[in-house]
C-alpha cells in the first residue's frame, strides 16, 4: 500500500498533482466514477466495454481525477445484482490496465470482499463500500490485512427498496451517528482510523429534502474528523428540482451541490463530469482560502 494516498497527509490531494492543480494547493480530491456496467443510471452501457473503460479512467485522471472509483454493480434502486463472477470479470481487468498510473489512486466500488481482495491485487488502494461494511462479513478483515483506503458511506435499507418511504427524525444526527458507529467497527476490526474516509450517502435511502439537508448541515458530518465524500452526481434530486429527466443534463446542478458541500467540509467529490466539477471546486477553494 505504498503507493496509496494517506488521507492526513498535507497537501496531497488534486493540489500536488502534477498533470492537473499544482498552482492550486488543496486537499481536496475529485473521485472520477467508472461505472463498468450495462444499467448505471446515467452512464449504464457507456463504458461497458472493456478498452472504452480504460479510455474513460485515462480520461477521468487527465482531467483531474485524484481516484478514479471502478464499479462492477449499479446500486441504482431497484438494480439487479450481479453474480460475484460477472463482477470480477467486469472490474479487474479493467483495474489492471489502469493501475500503476503515478497521478492517480484506484479504487473499486463494491460491497463483496472477494472482489474487493481481486480489485487490490491488480492494483486498487481504496475500497469505497456503499454498505460500510456491512454487506460482506469478510470485508472488514480484507481491508484491514490490506491496509488501503476505505470509504464507509451511510444507506437506509436496501438499493432494492430504499427509496420507498424513507424516514427520519433527524436525518443528519441519524446519518453522523451511523457513520461514528461503522468507524468503531472498522477500527476494532483493526482498520486505521487514518484510512477511513465517511460518505452520507446521497439518494440512499432519503428524500429530496433529506439530500437537501445533508448537504445544508454538511458540516456537522465534517465535524465527524474524517474526510467527508460527498456523491450528488448527475442524481435524480437534483432532476426533481430541475426539471431534467435526462441525467446527462444535470451537470449544473451536480456542480452546485459539489461547490456548497465543499464550503461546508466535503473534501472528496465523487463525479461523473471530472472537468467541470474541477474547475467550479478550484474557483470555490481559491475563493475561500
Ligand atoms: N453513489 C453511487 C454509487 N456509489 N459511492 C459512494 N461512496 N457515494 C455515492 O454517493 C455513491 C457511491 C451511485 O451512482 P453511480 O455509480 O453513478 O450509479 P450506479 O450505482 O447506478 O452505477
Amino acid at each position: 500500500m505504498e503507493n496509496a494516498i494517506r488521507w492526513d497527509a498535507p497537501g496531497l490531494g488534486n493540489g500536488d498533482d502534477a498533470r492537473t492543480m499544482r498552482r492550486v494547493p488543496g486537499t481536496w480530491r475529485i473521485m472520477g466514477v467508472l461505472n463498468v456496467t450495462p444499467d448505471s443510471f446515467s452512464d449504464g452501457g457507456e463504458w461497458f466495454d472493456h478498452g472504452a473503460a480504460v479510455g474513460r479512467g485515462r480520461e477521468l485522471i487527465a482531467q483531474g481525477a485524484a481516484i478514479v472509483d471502478v464499479g462492477g454493480e449499479s446500486t441504482r434502486p431497484g438494480a439487479a445484482p450481479v453474480s460475484e463472477a460477472e463482477e470480477l470479470d467486469r472490474v479487474v481487468p479493467v483495474i489492471e490496465a489502469l493501475a500503476g498510473q503515478p497521478a492517480a489512486q484506484i479504487s473499486v466500488d463494491t460491497s463483496k470482499a472477494s472482489v474487493a481482495r481481486a480489485a487490490l491485487a491488480a492494483g486498487a488502494t481504496f475500497v469505497n463500500d456503499v454498505t460500510a461494511l456491512r454487506g460482506d462479513p469478510e470485508m472488514a478483515a480484507t481491508v484491514a490485512e490490506a491496509g488501503c483506503d476505505v470509504c464507509l458511506m451511510h444507506m437506509l435499507g436496501e438499493p432494492r427498496t430504499m427509496q420507498q418511504d424513507p424516514r427520519y427524525n433527524d436525518v443528519v444526527a441519524e446519518v453522523r451517528a451511523f457513520l461514528e458507529e461503522r468507524m468503531e467497527a472498522a477500527t476494532a476490526a483493526g482498520i486505521a482510523e487514518d484510512r477511513i474516509a465517511v460518505d452520507p450517502g446521497i439518494g440512499f435511502g432519503k428524500t429530496l429534502a433529506h439530500n437537501l439537508e445533508l448537504l445544508r448541515r454538511l458540516d456537522e458530518i465534517a465535524a465527524i474528523g474524517r474526510p467527508v465524500v460527498i456523491g450528488t452526481s448527475r442524481k435524480s434530486f437534483l432532476g426533481r428540482i430541475t426539471g431534467r429527466d435526462d441525467p446527462q443534463q444535470r451537470l449544473m446542478g451536480t456542480v452546485a451541490t459539489n461547490v456548497l458541500a465543499f464550503e461546508r467540509g466535503g473534501r472528496i467529490f465523487r463525479v461523473h463530469d471530472v472537468a467541470a466539477t474541477r474547475d467550479a471546486l478550484a474557483v470555490a477553494d481559491a475563493t475561500l482560502r
